[in-house]
């Protein structure tokens, strides 16, 4: 859409109308409709030893009590100041040290962990305490108490995945504190995964919950998929082999606004270009390799977090056997008929 010519007598109109709270579409229309999505998220890869350097200093300026969540927010270059990864997502990476109690509160965005290092933490979620491992994705449902410790000798630290921008956008923000730092354990450890993660479930129960009822997705189950496919060699040219963590309930996504994958490259595979409108957060847990996003590449080992905004063209490449968690918003953009994938010609 072109820009519409300026004459003296239009800009008097426009002054004229601004007075009045309005405003002529055909001045903002091409900004507003684009042939195609035009994102200020920027492509960018955040290596993990420089976060964890930093996060040890904080560990030493201020408790996890007082920050209530020890975070060092990943802010996309192209949005600083906004706290947003990508135009919709929030990530951090939290730190959580010996003896540390991250207070109980709760709140309507949805979070996601995915364990970076460490092992033997815990979080709690509705009454229920899980120890995490590297690799593990634990859920925290919208409006569910959480609060985390630490009792091990080591620090732990994971990725926070949040909802924040998508729910401030649509001015639906609650949230509470507790009285109490750590909520009452009402259940035993393992139990929503004893429950739920053996392709079984209570025959009458209806929960109403669109979140997955498994919070702790042991990353000892997620390898030994991965493992088993790997062994099959289909390998898919843009993706190499990648799940999506899935609700028990419902087939569909883990979580109702954000959708989290895993993936296997192996050793020496180099993916066909692919492009989609879900702006995508990488985690690489095991091995190397480096990606190629727009005209930038990026170098990435176990830990580094790298951001794809939407619709940019990427390939991965593997120097070794290596395994990738991602998230983005495409469980949203599919329920409205919005998503849109290009996989190049492959
Ligand atoms: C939050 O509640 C957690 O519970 C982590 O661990 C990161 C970032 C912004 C707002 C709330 C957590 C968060 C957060």
């Amino acid at each position: 859409m072109e820009a519409v010519q300026k004459t003296p007598e239009r800009e008097a109109f426009y002054r004229r109308i601004d007075g009045e709270n309005l405003a002529a579409l055909w001045n903002v229309m091409g900004e507003l409709i684009t042939p195609e999505p035009k994102s200020a998220c920027r492509p960018h890869l955040w290596k993990f030893d420089a976060i964890r350097r930093f996060m040890t200093e904080a560990g030493k300026l201020i408790t996890a009590k007082e920050a209530e969540r020890r975070v060092l927010v990943l802010e996309n270059p192209g949005l600083r100041g906004q706290s947003k990864i990508t135009t919709s997502l929030f990530a951090g990476v939290q730190m959580v040290i010996p003896g540390d109690i991250a207070p109980a509160h709760r709140h309507s965005q949805s979070a996601l962990r995915f364990v970076l290092e460490g092992r033997g933490a815990h979080t709690s979620v509705d009454g229920e305490r899980t120890l995490m491992e590297p690799g593990d994705f634990v859920i925290t449902p919208s409006m569910t108490w959480h609060d985390h410790g630490n009792e091990t000798s080591e620090p732990m630290f994971w990725l926070d995945g949040l909802d924040i921008p998508l729910v401030q956008f649509l001015d639906a923000s609650f949230a509470e504190g507790s009285d109490e730092d750590q909520q009452q354990i009402t259940r035993p450890a393992g139990d929503s995964f004893a429950r739920y993660g053996h392709n079984l479930l209570p025959v009458d129960q209806k929960r109403a919950s669109k979140t997955s009822p498994i919070f702790n997705y042991p990353y000892h189950y997620t390898r030994e998929a991965l493992e088993q496919a790997k062994t099959r060699d289909q390998w898919d040219a843009c993706h190499g082999l990648k799940l999506k963590f899935s609700n028990p309930e419902t087939g569909d996504y883990a979580m109702p606004t954000i959708g989290t994958f895993i993936q296997l490259l192996p050793k020496g595979f180099k993916t066909a270009r692919y492009r989609s409108t879900d702006a995508t957060v990488f985690a690489a847990i095991e091995g190397k390799g480096r990606s190629r996003i727009g005209d930038q590449t990026f170098e990435w080992g176990p830990r580094d977090l790298f951001v794809v905004p939407s619709w940019q063209w990427v390939t991965h490449e593997a120097d070794e056997d290596s395994v990738l968690f991602s998230f983005s918003d495409r469980p949203v953009q599919q329920k409205l008929d919005l998503f849109r994938e290009d996989r190049g010609n492959a």
